[in-house]
């Protein structure tokens, strides 16, 4: 497949909810990650979006925004990447937000420039899968999402979120060998080469976010080891 992120192997999340210098963006933009992706769980304003989108259109690189709220969207990113979370006990979450979306908005959508991502939400201790009302999956579970995903209800993306705390390897290469044509993302913990080379063994996609705010250093130095591996 031709998608955009089909040849990326790093991408750094950033919150509109949380604040960045601009040294630190200067050296997020600059560091050789493939991509930005924009997005947070709680309190992602408009404006700060907007704002947000501005500092990065500085830089050469693409720029996705990973839709949270209906109320934040904003035009002139080059990628709108859409959650539908496939182990949330809510609904709204799967389906019923992105109806809703598409019946306001579906005259004026660029359907080329959107994507859906099949999330399953494994670190129970996070904002986000407290938020999306997620339920607990086993190894089962997960692995027969991405067959769903892979053969029968396909998306683009596959996106295993361990948000706050660094995943199960074993689970992520599981799962990697189900998937062909969808692109498997992780996200979730990384704060050293480490574990950002571990899960780039598998993953074809890892997102790091938080340890930007902690630690920009480690954080710039996960871009470099997560190229070093072959997949
Ligand atoms: C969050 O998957 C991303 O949506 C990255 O996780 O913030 O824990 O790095 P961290």
């Amino acid at each position: 497949m031709t998608d955009p992120f089909n040849a990326w192997r790093h991408v750094f999340k950033l919150d509109p909810n949380k604040y960045i210098t601009d040294s630190d963006l200067h050296h997020v933009c600059q560091s050789g990650t493939d991509a930005i992706m924009i997005g947070g769980t709680d309190g992602v304003t408009l404006d700060d979006v907007v704002n947000l989108l501005a500092r990065v259109r500085r830089f050469k690189l693409p720029c996705l925004l990973e839709v949270s709220n209906l109320d934040s969207i904003t035009p002139g990113f080059d990628y709108y990447v859409i959650p539908t979370v496939l182990n949330s006990g809510d609904k709204q979450w799967m389906i019923d937000l992105h109806h809703e979306a598409v019946k306001t908005y579906g005259d004026w959508i660029e359907w080329d420039e959107l994507y859906m991502e099949g999330y399953v939400m494994l670190n129970p201790a996070s904002k986000a899968y407290q938020y999306t009302n997620a339920k607990p999956v086993t190894t089962d579970d997960v692995v027969a999402y991405a067959r769903l995903i892979e053969h029968l209800m396909p998306l683009p993306i596959m996106y295993l979120e361990y948000s706050g705390t660094y995943g199960d390897v074993d689970l992520v290469e599981r799962v990697s060998h189900e998937l062909n044509r969808t692109t498997l993302i992780y996200g979730g913990g990384i704060e050293t080469k480490a574990e950002a080379q571990a899960m780039a063994e598998h993953a074809q996609i890892v997102v790091v976010g938080d340890v930007i705010y902690r630690d920009i250093d480690r954080a710039i130095e996960t871009v470099e080891a997560v190229k070093q591996v072959e997949r």
